[in-house]
């Protein structure tokens, strides 16, 4: 259990800044000394003056975008070829269960199929960024593809991806287009990242439970206590209104979800690619299993959010 100190308020939301017994074991930009760190890595010539002033945003917002960091040629011929994949392997996708929705589901490690997804996973533009925000190198872990919103309620990728020590987890979620404001945006809840981790134990999901019950016990006790944490504190999220290139990277600890698919026909595409740090243990809190890297090849995520009618 991470000890954590009390650093302040800011707006509604309570500042919480590791102890510094923890700071050789945690990101160098979660620690309380995080600007005398970037401060240093500038005078001594590793870092420019662009990349301070983005890490100091990450470790106070939780996120970074960086507008038009991919190549729209790669992303065209990314997604041609996923494209294709896709019309190729649709008994492998699930289709969407509401009928006027003509959008398949998510795909899971694309880019083990897809070797232009694989580019973009590994391209030197996101690891420059990852490994800036790890203090480490960075160990690409999963992919997620989508030709739409995802309406998932907000949460923690540490409840999915987490590590030992916790922070070693980030992701970089990228536009294929231009996006179109009621296509279930992107939404995130700004410095979130520095309120505790909510993790299984903590929100009453015994050992063993998940296998048993997989995602109903996720929704039944991870998700409102989530909710319950953004109401408590104040949160106000804020909606990633991105074009085609854009890349959000998230804090291991930044709440996020999708947000409401006002027009079931309007697209979204985008790929997610999840990064741990190296030298780090890696697993799945829910299950407590360890991660499972380059796993799972090719599976069409099950629908598990409902679309929401509001
Ligand atoms: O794309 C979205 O709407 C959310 C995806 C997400 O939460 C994730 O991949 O970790
Ligand atoms: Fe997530």
């Amino acid at each position: 259990m991470i000890e954590r100190v009390s650093g302040g308020i800011v707006g509604r939301l309570r500042v919480d800044r590791v102890d510094m017994r923890e700071v050789d074991q945690i990101p160098w930009l979660d620690s309380h000394d995080y600007m005398d760190l970037i401060r240093e890595k500038q005078l001594a010539g590793q870092m420019d003056k662009e990349e301070a002033l983005a890490c100091t945003f990450f470790a106070e917002e939780g996120y970074l975008i960086i507008p038009e960091l991919i190549d729209s040629d790669l992303l065209d011929r990314a997604w041609e070829s996923y494209e294709d994949f896709y019309q190729q392997n649709r008994g492998e996708f699930f289709e969407s269960a509401i009928p006027e929705d003509p959008w398949p589901e998510r795909y899971l490690n694309t880019h083990n199929c897809v070797p232009e997804i694989k580019e973009i996973l590994e391209s030197s533009k996101l690891l420059h960024i990852t490994d800036m925000i790890f203090g480490r190198k960075t160990r690409p872990f999963q992919t997620i593809t989508s030709h739409k919103g995802t309406e998932q309620p907000a949460h923690s990728d540490s409840i999915h991806m987490t590590t030992d020590p916790p922070g070693y987890l980030t992701a970089a979620w990228i536009a294929f287009e231009d996006l179109e404001p009621n296509c279930g945006l992107l939404e995130y809840y700004p410095r979130s990242h520095r309120l505790p981790y909510l993790l299984s134990d903590d929100v009453g999901i015994e050992g063993g439970e998940f296998q048993e019950q997989k995602y109903d016990v996720y929704k039944r006790n991870y998700e409102p206590a989530v909710a319950e944490v953004i109401a408590q504190n104040g949160l106000e999220s804020k909606l990633f209104q991105a074009r085609k290139g854009d890349v959000l990277f998230w804090h291991a600890n930044l709440l996020h979800g999708g947000g409401w698919r006002r027009d079931l026909h309007k697209s979204r595409k985008s790929l997610v690619c999840h990064y741990f740090a190296e030298e780090v243990r890696c697993y799945h809190d829910l299950s407590g299993l360890p991660a499972h890297f380059g796993g799972e090849t090719g599976v069409g995520i099950e629908p598990l959010f409902k679309h929401e009618t509001r």
